[in-house]
This record gives C-alpha cells, structure tokens and sequence, in this order.
C-alpha cells in the first residue's frame, strides 16, 4: 500500500523551501502527500525585501474542516513552519486527530538559524514551538532551534559531546523517541547528528563543508530524512542518506551559478535519493 503523508508548511512562491521542497521530495520517494499550507509568501523571508505575507490559519481551519468529512488516513505528519502563534492550537488539534497507531509524527521546529529568529516569528510563537515537539516521534532542529527548545544560549560549534546531550535532553525534555540536529561539525564534516532514545544510540553522518550560505537546506535534509524513514530505512540510513542528498544538492547548486538565495537545486540531486531508496536493503 502507498504510505501518505500530510505536510504542514507554508507555500514560498519563489525561492525553494518548505511545501515547493517537501511535496517533490516526498513524492519522489513514492509517498502520496497532500499538504495543508500555513502562510502563502512571494518568496522566502531570508535574503529577501518586499516579500508578500498571507497568513493562513482561517483558510487552515476550512480547510481541516473539508477533510474531516473525507475518509482521510496519513501514515506520515509533517509540519515545518508556521504563520503565526495561533496555528499551533490547530496544528497540534490536526496531529491528534489523524495520528494512529502507526504514524509516524515529524516535527522540523523551523523558527531560527545561526542564532536569529526568522523575520515573521515572535518570541511567543518560538517560545511554544515546544507543544508540537511533544507530539512528535521525531525532531529536526537546527542547533538554534535546538537550544531555543532547550531554553539555552546558542552556540554555533559545540564540541560533539555537547551536542549528544543535547539530543538526549531534547528526547528526555519532548519525549520524543528520536531527534536530529542538523549544522554540526564533527571530524571537519559539516552534518547531522541523530539520537534514538529507545535504543540510546547516537549517529553522525557529515559531507566536506562548503563555505557559502545555503537556503532551505534543512527543509531539503528533513523532507529526504521522512523519506527514508517513511520508507522503512533507520534513522542512521535515513540521516545518512538525507545528509548526502542536501550535499549533492548544495553541488549542483554551485554549478547552476544562479544566487544562493533561489534554494538549492535538489532537483538534479533526486535521481541519486530515488536510486539510494530503490537500492539500500531495509534492515
Ligand atoms: O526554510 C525555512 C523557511 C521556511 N519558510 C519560510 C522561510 C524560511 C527560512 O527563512 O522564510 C517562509
């Protein structure tokens, strides 16, 4: 049976990210997803001016509405960034109702990265990201996010001993069973570190650092790492694979020579993810 999967994110027009990531990489991996979009925006916020705004938390209501008179069942919940503080009571009312027994609930807490806050989050809307990490099975911060959660200052190289309690405090403090941070440097590989908590392990997987600054590469890694946990893979696999994928990525978009700010040019690297989850045996 195809597994479906429902991403709660907000549509950039231009500027690859949240849903124009999420819907092609899911559904490059087989998975049917449909979506439900928390803001409608000209573009991105970071690294552009003038950029359109429409909340969406009425229209999510409607929405939500109309499918709960449809015979609607999700094996995957994903949600990433929000329009605003009131959608997190809706958001976490929608994660309640269509979780059974065995969805798998991702949360990409997207708030903040290298140590600021994005330009349409509040302080409140940050400060309650938390409600939904504690739905969730599985976190995906950035270190930022990851010490807002913690309700600590953020430093942008912990040693990785630092980032292993992190995660554990994360798991302990959200219950949720595994998390992954993304951004951290190990060995002078940039990567992701994963944490499961029910079988106290701890994972990282890095690629050779680039120097530039890219965008939406953490909804590119958490889009392919529900991949290839939706697909049955370990989160080790899956946070390999995820890691490899955003790399090749961030290549191809150094070839393209089009401005950083467009997102990266994933695209060109699905065949490899497709290829990967066509050949890596699940274990
Ligand atoms: O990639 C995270 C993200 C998602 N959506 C919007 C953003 C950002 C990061 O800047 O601005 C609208």
């Amino acid at each position: 049976m195809q597994k479906q999967v429902l991403a709660i994110h907000d549509l950039s027009c231009v500027g690859r990210c949240s849903l124009t990531v999420a819907l092609p990489v899911l559904s490059a991996a087989g998975l049917h997803v449909s979506a439900l979009p928390t803001a409608l925006l000209s573009t991105h916020t970071g690294e552009f001016t003038g950029y359109t705004y429409l909340d969406l938390t009425q229209e999510m209501s409607r929405i939500y509405g109309h499918f709960q008179t449809l015979p609607l069942r999700f094996d995957g919940l994903y949600s990433g960034f929000l329009g605003c503080w009131e959608q997190l009571t809706l958001v976490q009312e929608v994660f309640a109702h269509y979780r059974h027994a065995d969805t798998l609930l991702l949360v990409d807490p997207v708030m903040a990265d290298q140590g600021r806050l994005y330009a349409t989050y509040t302080e409140a809307l940050a400060r309650d990201m938390g409600r939904l990490c504690h739905q969730a099975d599985i976190i995906v911060p950035n270190l930022t996010e990851a010490a807002i959660l913690l309700e600590e200052s953020y430093h942008a190289r912990p040693s990785f001993s630092q980032v292993e309690s992190m995660l554990r405090r994360l798991c302990c403090r959200y219950g949720c069973r595994q998390a992954v941070i993304t951004g951290i440097v190990r060995d002078d590989l940039l990567g992701a570190a994963a944490y499961d908590a029910d079988h106290d392990t701890m994972f990282f997987h890095g690629c050779p650092p680039l120097e530039q600054v890219f965008y939406g590469t953490g909804d590119v890694l958490a889009s392919a790492l529900l991949a290839g946990l939706m697909r049955g893979r370990s989160l080790a696999q899956a946070t390999s694979l995820a890691v490899d994928f955003t790399y090749q990525s961030m290549l191809h978009t150094l070839e393209n020579g089009l401005p950083l700010r467009y997102g990266v040019a994933f695209e060109q690297a699905l065949p490899m993810l497709v290829r990967a989850l066509d050949t890596t045996p699940v274990l």
